[in-house]
């Protein structure tokens, strides 16, 4: 069966980078499975949606999480859900690999500095995807 991969992009954080993420999503998406293909997709709603609708697309995303093989994070955009994923993921043992453009933005020390997490600043978009190859033909 196909692997299955979380992808992580801010959302709320903001979407200067929504399209990058969707080209990544779809690039995953010729071997994988990505379980959040709604994070790269224009015309999100932004706005909190109440209690009860954000404790649903929590539960969802969460189980999501404990259900893929691999996280790939895009960090150039500063997102506490992202964060929060990351973590997530890391006291439950998921593989977890963080993309951010070193020329836009300065990763948190918190994950730049936790050696659990493999990290990949790069310069050009192009530099993503052999090292997603590397990454999901072996993880
Ligand atoms: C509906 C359709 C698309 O998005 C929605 C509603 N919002 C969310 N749906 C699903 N996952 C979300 C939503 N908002 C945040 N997340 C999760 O948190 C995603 O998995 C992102 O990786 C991360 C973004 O967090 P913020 O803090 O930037 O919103």
């Amino acid at each position: 069966m196909a692997k299955k991969v979380y992808f992580a992009g801010s959302i709320r954080g903001g979407r200067v980078d929504a399209d990058l993420y969707r080209r990544i999503i779809e690039y995953i998406q010729r071997n994988y499975v990505v379980l959040t293909e709604h994070v790269g997709k224009s015309n999100l709603s932004l706005t909190e949606q109440g209690r009860e609708r954000d404790a649903r697309i929590y539960d969802q995303d969460t189980a999501w999480l404990r259900e893929s093989e691999v996280l790939i994070g895009e960090c150039t955009c500063p997102s506490l859900g992202v964060g929060y994923e990351l973590a997530y993921a890391e006291a439950r043992d998921i593989p977890c690999h963080i993309f951010y453009d070193r020329s836009k933005t300065q990763l948190s020390a918190m994950l730049t500095g936790d050696p659990y997490f493999h990290i990949h600043p790069y310069t050009t978009e192009d530099e993503i995807y052999p090292i997603l190859d590397e990454i999901l033909g072996r993880s």
